[in-house]
Protein backbone atom coordinates (compact mmCIF):
# COMPACT_ATOMS: atom_id res chain seq x y z
CA UNK A 1 0.00 0.00 0.00
CA UNK A 2 2.69 2.64 0.87
CA UNK A 3 4.88 1.72 -1.55
CA UNK A 4 1.80 2.03 -4.31
CA UNK A 5 1.39 5.85 -2.87
CA UNK A 6 4.88 6.29 -3.12
CA UNK A 7 4.76 5.00 -6.59
CA UNK A 8 2.35 7.81 -7.16
CA UNK A 9 3.53 10.48 -5.55
CA UNK A 10 6.78 10.11 -7.52
CA UNK A 11 4.50 9.96 -10.75
CA UNK A 12 3.06 13.06 -9.84
CA UNK A 13 6.81 15.05 -8.90
CA UNK A 14 8.31 13.92 -12.44
CA UNK A 15 5.37 15.85 -14.25
CA UNK A 16 6.12 18.80 -11.71
CA UNK A 17 9.60 18.86 -11.66
CA UNK A 18 10.60 17.93 -14.80
CA UNK A 19 9.90 19.58 -18.23
CA UNK A 20 6.65 21.08 -17.23
CA UNK A 21 8.42 23.40 -14.82
CA UNK A 22 10.83 24.58 -17.87
CA UNK A 23 8.24 25.24 -20.31
CA UNK A 24 6.75 27.75 -18.31
CA UNK A 25 7.95 31.06 -17.38
CA UNK A 26 9.38 32.67 -14.06
CA UNK A 27 6.84 35.24 -14.42
CA UNK A 28 4.31 33.01 -14.83
CA UNK A 29 4.29 31.74 -11.84
CA UNK A 30 2.52 34.34 -9.71
CA UNK A 31 -0.34 32.12 -8.86
CA UNK A 32 1.97 30.21 -7.09
CA UNK A 33 1.82 32.82 -4.20
CA UNK A 34 -1.53 31.74 -3.29
CA UNK A 35 -0.49 29.43 -0.61
CA UNK A 36 -4.00 27.34 -0.70
CA UNK A 37 -3.98 27.06 -4.67
CA UNK A 38 -3.63 23.37 -5.63
CA UNK A 39 -0.57 24.04 -7.98
CA UNK A 40 1.29 25.08 -4.96
CA UNK A 41 0.64 22.20 -2.97
CA UNK A 42 1.93 19.77 -5.55
CA UNK A 43 5.27 22.10 -5.73
CA UNK A 44 5.55 21.11 -2.46
CA UNK A 45 4.85 18.10 -1.94
CA UNK A 46 6.89 17.87 -5.15
CA UNK A 47 9.63 19.18 -3.23
CA UNK A 48 10.71 16.90 -1.05
CA UNK A 49 10.96 13.79 -3.30
CA UNK A 50 12.49 15.46 -5.95
CA UNK A 51 15.73 15.97 -3.64
CA UNK A 52 16.62 12.48 -2.99
CA UNK A 53 15.29 11.16 -6.56
CA UNK A 54 17.47 13.90 -7.77
CA UNK A 55 20.47 13.34 -6.26
CA UNK A 56 20.26 9.37 -7.10
CA UNK A 57 19.51 9.95 -10.49
CA UNK A 58 22.52 11.90 -11.12
CA UNK A 59 24.80 11.18 -8.69
CA UNK A 60 26.98 13.22 -6.66
CA UNK A 61 30.00 14.89 -8.52
CA UNK A 62 28.73 14.71 -12.00
CA UNK A 63 30.02 17.20 -14.26
CA UNK A 64 27.42 19.52 -16.23
CA UNK A 65 28.01 19.57 -20.12
CA UNK A 66 30.41 22.03 -21.35
CA UNK A 67 30.32 23.39 -24.82
CA UNK A 68 32.82 24.80 -27.76
CA UNK A 69 33.17 28.61 -28.15
CA UNK A 70 31.29 28.06 -31.32
CA UNK A 71 28.04 27.01 -29.44
CA UNK A 72 28.14 30.49 -27.71
CA UNK A 73 25.37 32.28 -29.90
CA UNK A 74 24.67 35.44 -28.30
CA UNK A 75 25.35 37.12 -25.10
CA UNK A 76 23.80 36.03 -21.63
CA UNK A 77 20.31 37.55 -21.31
CA UNK A 78 20.36 39.23 -18.02
CA UNK A 79 17.00 38.65 -16.07
CA UNK A 80 15.57 39.26 -13.02
CA UNK A 81 17.52 41.70 -11.24
CA UNK A 82 19.47 44.02 -13.66
CA UNK A 83 20.05 46.73 -11.90
CA UNK A 84 20.35 47.20 -8.23
CA UNK A 85 19.11 49.98 -6.51
CA UNK A 86 20.09 49.28 -3.09
CA UNK A 87 22.33 52.10 -1.58
CA UNK A 88 25.02 49.50 -0.88
CA UNK A 89 25.31 47.93 -3.96
CA UNK A 90 24.73 51.64 -6.03
CA UNK A 91 28.09 52.83 -3.29
CA UNK A 92 30.23 49.63 -4.23
CA UNK A 93 29.54 49.73 -7.99
CA UNK A 94 30.31 53.82 -7.91
CA UNK A 95 33.42 52.52 -6.97
CA UNK A 96 34.05 50.20 -9.49
CA UNK A 97 33.69 47.49 -6.74
CA UNK A 98 36.97 48.18 -4.99
CA UNK A 99 35.47 47.91 -1.78
CA UNK A 100 33.63 44.61 -2.48
CA UNK A 101 33.72 41.78 0.20
CA UNK A 102 32.86 38.57 0.39
CA UNK A 103 32.21 36.83 3.28
CA UNK A 104 32.13 33.39 4.18
CA UNK A 105 30.27 32.59 7.58
CA UNK A 106 28.05 30.95 10.05
CA UNK A 107 29.02 27.27 10.92
CA UNK A 108 32.48 27.82 9.91
CA UNK A 109 35.96 27.66 12.01
CA UNK A 110 36.50 30.94 11.38
CA UNK A 111 34.78 34.16 9.62
CA UNK A 112 36.97 34.57 6.23
CA UNK A 113 36.65 37.74 3.49
CA UNK A 114 37.75 38.19 0.05
CA UNK A 115 38.32 41.26 -1.91
CA UNK A 116 37.70 41.18 -5.76
CA UNK A 117 41.58 41.30 -6.24
CA UNK A 118 42.07 38.06 -3.76
CA UNK A 119 39.21 36.13 -5.64
CA UNK A 120 40.88 37.22 -8.76
CA UNK A 121 44.57 36.08 -8.28
CA UNK A 122 43.05 32.88 -6.81
CA UNK A 123 43.13 29.66 -8.76
CA UNK A 124 40.81 30.42 -12.15
CA UNK A 125 38.31 27.97 -13.81
CA UNK A 126 36.55 28.74 -17.12
CA UNK A 127 33.79 26.63 -18.69
CA UNK A 128 31.00 26.98 -21.34
CA UNK A 129 28.02 25.83 -20.10
CA UNK A 130 24.33 26.17 -20.89
CA UNK A 131 21.75 27.90 -18.66
CA UNK A 132 18.51 27.11 -17.92
CA UNK A 133 16.02 29.44 -16.91
CA UNK A 134 12.54 28.21 -16.01
CA UNK A 135 10.70 30.96 -18.14
CA UNK A 136 12.06 28.54 -20.80
CA UNK A 137 14.67 30.28 -22.42
CA UNK A 138 18.25 28.77 -22.66
CA UNK A 139 21.90 30.64 -22.74
CA UNK A 140 25.41 28.92 -23.60
CA UNK A 141 27.66 31.00 -21.70
CA UNK A 142 31.46 31.45 -20.67
CA UNK A 143 31.73 31.49 -17.41
CA UNK A 144 35.59 32.47 -15.41
CA UNK A 145 35.94 32.52 -11.61
CA UNK A 146 37.48 30.55 -8.72
CA UNK A 147 36.41 27.66 -7.12
CA UNK A 148 34.02 27.80 -4.57
CA UNK A 149 35.10 24.69 -2.64
CA UNK A 150 38.88 25.93 -1.42
CA UNK A 151 37.56 28.83 -0.11
CA UNK A 152 35.20 27.01 2.47
CA UNK A 153 38.23 24.92 3.37
CA UNK A 154 39.97 28.28 4.47
CA UNK A 155 36.97 29.20 6.28
CA UNK A 156 36.63 25.93 7.76
CA UNK A 157 33.12 24.35 7.49
CA UNK A 158 31.76 23.05 10.66
CA UNK A 159 30.67 19.34 10.42
CA UNK A 160 26.91 20.42 11.94
CA UNK A 161 26.97 22.37 8.62
CA UNK A 162 24.24 21.34 5.89
CA UNK A 163 23.49 23.86 3.53
CA UNK A 164 25.02 27.50 1.84
CA UNK A 165 22.96 30.06 2.11
CA UNK A 166 23.85 32.68 -0.53
CA UNK A 167 22.75 36.50 0.17
CA UNK A 168 22.67 39.22 -2.50
CA UNK A 169 22.52 42.74 -2.57
CA UNK A 170 19.55 43.14 -4.93
CA UNK A 171 16.24 44.08 -4.08
CA UNK A 172 14.42 42.09 -5.77
CA UNK A 173 11.24 42.82 -4.66
CA UNK A 174 9.69 46.21 -2.95
CA UNK A 175 6.78 45.70 -0.55
CA UNK A 176 5.38 48.14 1.32
CA UNK A 177 7.03 46.53 4.29
CA UNK A 178 10.44 47.07 2.81
CA UNK A 179 12.63 45.51 0.39
CA UNK A 180 12.62 41.76 -0.33
CA UNK A 181 16.49 40.69 -1.22
CA UNK A 182 17.53 38.33 -3.38
CA UNK A 183 18.82 35.02 -1.95
CA UNK A 184 19.08 31.15 -2.46
CA UNK A 185 20.82 28.21 -0.87
CA UNK A 186 22.40 24.78 -1.66
CA UNK A 187 23.80 21.18 -0.17
CA UNK A 188 27.34 21.18 0.41
CA UNK A 189 28.14 18.92 -2.26
CA UNK A 190 26.40 21.74 -4.99
CA UNK A 191 28.84 23.75 -2.96
CA UNK A 192 32.24 21.74 -3.45
CA UNK A 193 31.27 20.61 -6.74
CA UNK A 194 34.51 21.34 -8.93
CA UNK A 195 31.97 23.60 -11.86
CA UNK A 196 30.85 25.84 -8.44
CA UNK A 197 32.34 28.90 -9.67
CA UNK A 198 32.52 32.53 -7.92
CA UNK A 199 32.34 33.91 -11.59
CA UNK A 200 33.23 37.55 -12.23
CA UNK A 201 34.78 36.57 -15.91
CA UNK A 202 31.50 36.07 -18.52
CA UNK A 203 32.10 35.54 -22.31
CA UNK A 204 35.70 37.49 -22.13
CA UNK A 205 34.92 40.01 -20.32
CA UNK A 206 34.77 41.53 -17.10
CA UNK A 207 30.76 40.12 -15.58
CA UNK A 208 28.39 43.33 -16.27
CA UNK A 209 26.35 44.62 -13.76
CA UNK A 210 23.08 43.34 -15.27
CA UNK A 211 24.40 39.79 -15.01
CA UNK A 212 25.47 40.03 -11.57
CA UNK A 213 28.67 41.77 -10.79
CA UNK A 214 31.07 41.77 -9.83
CA UNK A 215 30.36 37.90 -8.33
CA UNK A 216 27.84 35.56 -9.25
CA UNK A 217 27.97 32.21 -7.79
CA UNK A 218 27.24 29.35 -11.15
CA UNK A 219 26.14 26.19 -9.67
CA UNK A 220 26.11 24.35 -13.48
CA UNK A 221 23.52 21.23 -12.75
CA UNK A 222 21.23 23.55 -11.06
CA UNK A 223 18.26 26.11 -12.85
CA UNK A 224 18.62 29.37 -13.30
CA UNK A 225 17.31 30.64 -9.90
CA UNK A 226 20.00 28.94 -8.23
CA UNK A 227 22.70 30.83 -9.89
CA UNK A 228 23.01 34.08 -7.56
CA UNK A 229 24.20 37.47 -9.01
CA UNK A 230 25.47 40.46 -6.62
CA UNK A 231 26.76 37.83 -3.93
CA UNK A 232 28.18 39.14 -0.97
CA UNK A 233 27.53 36.79 1.65
CA UNK A 234 27.40 32.65 1.72
CA UNK A 235 26.24 32.00 5.18
CA UNK A 236 26.83 27.81 6.27
CA UNK A 237 23.75 26.36 8.62
CA UNK A 238 22.21 23.54 9.38
CA UNK A 239 18.53 24.89 8.87
CA UNK A 240 16.98 26.82 5.98
CA UNK A 241 14.00 28.02 8.48
CA UNK A 242 15.46 31.51 9.73
CA UNK A 243 15.49 33.02 5.89
CA UNK A 244 12.59 34.57 4.33
CA UNK A 245 9.87 32.64 4.49
CA UNK A 246 11.43 29.65 5.09
CA UNK A 247 11.71 27.58 1.89
CA UNK A 248 15.33 28.20 1.14
CA UNK A 249 15.24 30.86 -1.20
CA UNK A 250 13.42 34.29 -2.88
CA UNK A 251 11.79 31.67 -5.91
CA UNK A 252 11.91 28.62 -3.72
CA UNK A 253 9.81 30.97 -0.93
CA UNK A 254 7.09 31.22 -3.51
CA UNK A 255 6.98 27.44 -4.14
CA UNK A 256 9.99 26.46 -6.95
CA UNK A 257 11.42 23.44 -6.24
CA UNK A 258 14.39 24.23 -3.59
CA UNK A 259 16.48 21.53 -5.44
CA UNK A 260 16.33 22.55 -9.12
CA UNK A 261 18.51 20.20 -10.45
CA UNK A 262 18.95 20.10 -14.37
N1 LIG B 1 20.70 38.16 -7.08
C1 LIG B 1 19.94 37.63 -8.03
N2 LIG B 1 20.30 36.46 -8.55
C2 LIG B 1 19.55 35.89 -9.53
C3 LIG B 1 18.35 36.49 -9.99
C4 LIG B 1 17.99 37.74 -9.42
O1 LIG B 1 16.97 38.36 -9.78
N3 LIG B 1 18.81 38.27 -8.44
N4 LIG B 1 17.56 35.87 -10.95
C5 LIG B 1 17.80 34.43 -11.15
C6 LIG B 1 17.19 33.92 -12.38
S1 LIG B 1 15.55 33.46 -12.34
C7 LIG B 1 17.93 33.68 -13.50
S2 LIG B 1 17.29 32.95 -14.89
C8 LIG B 1 19.35 34.12 -13.55
C9 LIG B 1 19.55 35.14 -14.65
O2 LIG B 1 20.92 35.37 -14.79
P1 LIG B 1 21.42 36.35 -15.92
O3 LIG B 1 20.84 37.70 -15.63
O4 LIG B 1 22.92 36.32 -15.85
O5 LIG B 1 20.91 35.79 -17.21
O6 LIG B 1 19.82 34.68 -12.34
C10 LIG B 1 19.28 34.13 -11.16
N5 LIG B 1 19.96 34.72 -10.05
MO1 LIG C 1 15.22 32.18 -14.19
Amino acid sequence: MSRLITRRNFLRTSAVSGSGLILAGCDQFDFLADKSGPARQIMERANVLTYSVQRAVIGEQTLAREYAASEIRQGMRPNGSVDPTTPEYLALKEANFAGYKLTIKGLVDREVSFSLAELRNMPERTQITRHDCVEGWSCIAKWTGTPLGPLLDMAGVKSTARYCVYHCFDNIQRTLSGDILYYTSSDLIDAYHPQSILSYGLNDEVLPVSNGAPIRLRIERALGYKQPKYLHTIELVDDLTPFGKGRGGYWEDTGYDWYGGI
